[in-house]
């Protein structure tokens, strides 16, 4: 089993889209195993896209990312990573597939309204800016079903 964090950005928080988001994981067969609302703080946001300092999107990133509240949350499935970013899309929304996440509410490239780790070493290291390991929850939600 893998884990992939991931994280629903501020402007599809205030565009009511969380629950629409949260519900395709859901259906997916992935298993939620850490979930809340934060407003991410500075240090946290740049822990987390510390690759992308220096590039010229990186500040107006930041500056989103700490715009409003978001959820963070860790997902657990078969090969986790892989199907949460195939079901997010390209990062740019206008290459995303119609029928992905980025695809179908997403516009621009910055407010693409997910975040998702790109490996399982990343997936690691970004649950830990946001969650203690006793914050990841054990239980069952049939798998053997999925
Ligand atoms: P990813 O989120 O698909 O992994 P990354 O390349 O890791 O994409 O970039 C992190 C985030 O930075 C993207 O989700 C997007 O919001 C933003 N971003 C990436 N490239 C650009 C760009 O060229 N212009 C504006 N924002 C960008
Ligand atoms: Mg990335």
């Amino acid at each position: 089993m893998e884990r992939e964090f991931v994280f629903i950005k501020p402007n599809a928080v205030r565009r009511s889209l969380i629950g629409e988001i949260i519900s395709r994981y859901e259906k997916k067969g992935l298993k939620i195993i850490a979930l809340k609302m934060i407003q991410m703080t500075k240090t946290q946001s740049e822990k987390l896209y510390k690759e992308h300092e220096g590039k010229d999107f990186y500040k107006p990133l930041i500056d989103f990312v700490l715009s409003g509240p978001v959820l963070v949350m860790v997902l657990e499935g078969e090969r986790a990573v892989e199907v949460v970013r195939h079901m997010h899309g390209d990062t740019d929304p206008l290459k995303a597939f119609p029928g992905s996440i980025r695809g179908d509410y997403g516009l621009t490239v910055r407010k693409n309204i997910v975040h998702a780790s790109d490996s399982q070493e990343k997936a690691e290291k970004e649950w830990q800016i946001f969650f203690d390991q006793e914050e990841l929850l054990e239980y069952s939600i049939g798998e053997e079903n999925f």
